[in-house]
């Protein structure tokens, strides 16, 4: 099985700022859990992270027929990406959403996510410790 784990604008400077949101760990240590996370399930995985909605868009329609799951954090485009919710409509790469952050507890305009509306669940406030979460949900969904 190969899963792509996809990261949006910002997420590569974890750690730097908002430890009381987002945590301490970094982007590199962000990496490590999600590599040793597939490891332990014998999965193969594909990290990309880019602050550009139309590389992520690319990277997603690059997914079709070549990875079994997605698992997304689209950071910032969660809540306004309507380019990101049709690429994965389109490529139909059973996908799940993740954030750091609990943003069910924030502002307004962080209540909307329109992946959300394709993906097969969402896991949210668990730190980034969600990304191992949402690697064993997708395995086990993909493995039924
Ligand atoms: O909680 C999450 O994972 C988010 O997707 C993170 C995004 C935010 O826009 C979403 O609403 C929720 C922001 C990611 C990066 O933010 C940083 C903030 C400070 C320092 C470094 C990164």
């Amino acid at each position: 099985m190969k899963f792509l784990i996809i990261n949006g604008p910002n997420i590569n400077l974890l750690g730097l700022r908002e430890p009381q949101i987002y945590g301490t760990q970094n982007y590199a240590s962000l990496c490590s859990l999600v590599r040793n996370a597939c490891k332990e399930l014998d999965i193969e995985c594909e990290l990309f992270q880019s602050n550009h909605e139309g590389a992520i868009v690319d990277k997603i329609q690059d997914a079709y027929q070549n990875f079994d799951g997605i698992v997304i954090n689209p950071a910032a485009y969660t809540h306004t990406s309507i380019a990101i919710l049709d690429a994965l409509k389109a490529v139909g790469v059973p996908t799940v959403e993740v954030h750091i952050s609990d943003v069910s507890r924030r502002e307004d305009f962080r209540q909307i996510s329109y992946v959300s509306k394709v993906a097969i669940k969402t896991i949210m406030g668990q730190g980034i410790d969600g990304y191992r979460q949402a690697i064993e949900y997708l395995n086990e969904y993909l493995s039924k």
